[in-house]
């Protein structure tokens, strides 16, 4: 019998990227949607007929036990957040609601519906902030510098409170940067590539930014959710961080994407007060030491591969459309 697995915010950009590699491992794959979705269903429309969406969500805790009663999965991805570290400071109490006690109401649904449903838990690199050593590993101090890097640290560590107090498979992700052709608009290499096609297509000319001096360590979300799944294979849970070992700053990506294409990007880039934070975290740089020698896991995708992925993508993507609204011109002219 195939091993059912539930992923909650199925409708972002892991959760797509997960989905997609647990159906090719034979999983019935679940996903759970919240009714007022904000990301939509763009991502989630290639799992059609092959995943099964369930509406539920983190801020509703009768909502999640329904969920596990009904679906009774082997495994649970909790992928679910607000995930926008500049939203955090807007919405701080909603960020906590979701992104930090949203992962108590998904450990105290399987604690007691059924403690021997293994959990993955989505914890972020944000949680160091204020670097106290560099690479971070798995024994690195966390600062966090924003409310979202507050309240991933508290879902780290009630996952790890939920394994010791009561032995349930609960493991922490601790994730570097991933990105993708579907990570959201609002992230800066996603922002960057968007704004590079729009920008050599013709549709845009200038683009704006925050913090050009930060640094990010930056891998592709295709790698970065195999070792999701490798955790929950182990036999026993544990903290493992997920990076490349390499970082850039953001005015290498913008050097490098606008290069693919030819132009050079200092006649199009401005810097703009209004996007910066309140606090920001200046760079990141991940230790996956541990990962390699127990999961056996690597990242495949160079930073240069990635930007020229996602760059690709959205000029295809915008050249597709360009096209797709001039035949439509086209037919209406006809009509006339
Ligand atoms: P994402 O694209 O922003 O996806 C977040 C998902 O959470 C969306 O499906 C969203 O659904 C869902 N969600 C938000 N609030 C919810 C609620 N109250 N109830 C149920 N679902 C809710 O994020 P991502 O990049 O895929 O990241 C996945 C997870 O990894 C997140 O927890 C993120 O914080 C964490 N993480 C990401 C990175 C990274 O670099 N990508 C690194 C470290 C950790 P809607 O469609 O309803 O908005
Ligand atoms: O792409 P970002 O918004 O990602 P950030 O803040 O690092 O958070 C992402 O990665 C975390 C893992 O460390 C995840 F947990 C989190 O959910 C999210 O996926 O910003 C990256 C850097 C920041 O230092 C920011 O100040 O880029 C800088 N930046 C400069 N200009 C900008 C911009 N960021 C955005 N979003 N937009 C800009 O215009």
């Amino acid at each position: 019998m195939a091993r059912r697995a539930l992923i909650t915010g199925i409708t972002g950009q892991d959760g797509a990227y997960l989905a997609e590699f647990l159906l090719g491992k034979g999983y019935e794959v679940h996903g759970m949607v919240r009714p007022t979705t904000t990301a939509g269903f763009e991502r989630t429309d290639r799992l059609r007929g092959r995943a099964q969406l369930h509406q539920a969500d983190l801020l509703d805790q009768l909502s999640i036990v329904t969920l596990l009663t009904e679906i009774r999965p082997h495994e649970v991805y909790n992928l679910a957040a607000q995930s926008f570290v500049p939203t955090s400071f807007m919405l701080p109490l909603q960020t906590a609601e979701c992104t930090a006690l949203g992962v108590t109401r998904v450990l105290e649904a399987i604690r007691l519906i059924d403690p021997t449903i293994r959990f993955y838990q989505a914890s972020s690199s944000e949680m160091f902030g204020r670097v106290k050593e560099e690479p971070q590993n798995e024994e690195t101090g966390f600062w966090p510098r924003s409310p979202y890097g507050v309240a991933k640290a508290y879902g780290h560590w009630i996952t790890v409170n939920y394994r010791e107090s009561y032995n349930i498979f609960a493991c922490s992700g601790i994730l570097f940067n991933h990105e993708s052709p579907l990570r959201g608009k609002e992230f800066v290499t996603r922002k960057v590539s968007d704004a590079v096609a729009r920008i050599k297509l013709g549709l845009l000319d200038k683009l704006k930014l925050g913090n050009v001096d930060a640094q990010r360590d930056w891998g592709f979300a295709g790698d970065y959710v195999e070792a999701m799944w490798m955790m929950l294979q182990q036999d026993t849970p544990g903290d493992f961080v997920i990076a490349t070992g390499i970082k850039h700053s953001v005015r290498d990506l913008v050097e490098l994407a606008f290069r693919h294409v030819g132009l050079d990007w200092q006649q199009y880039v401005e810097t703009d007060p209004t996007l910066l934070r309140p606090a920001d975290v200046n760079t990141l740089c991940g230790d996956a030491s541990k990962a390699r020698a127990q999961l056996g896991w690597a990242p495949k995708v160079s930073f240069a591969g990635l930007v020229a992925m996602m760059v690709d993508a959205d000029l295809e993507r915008i050249a597709r459309d360009l096209r797709r609204e001039k035949s439509e011109e086209g037919w209406h002219r006809d009509d006339a």
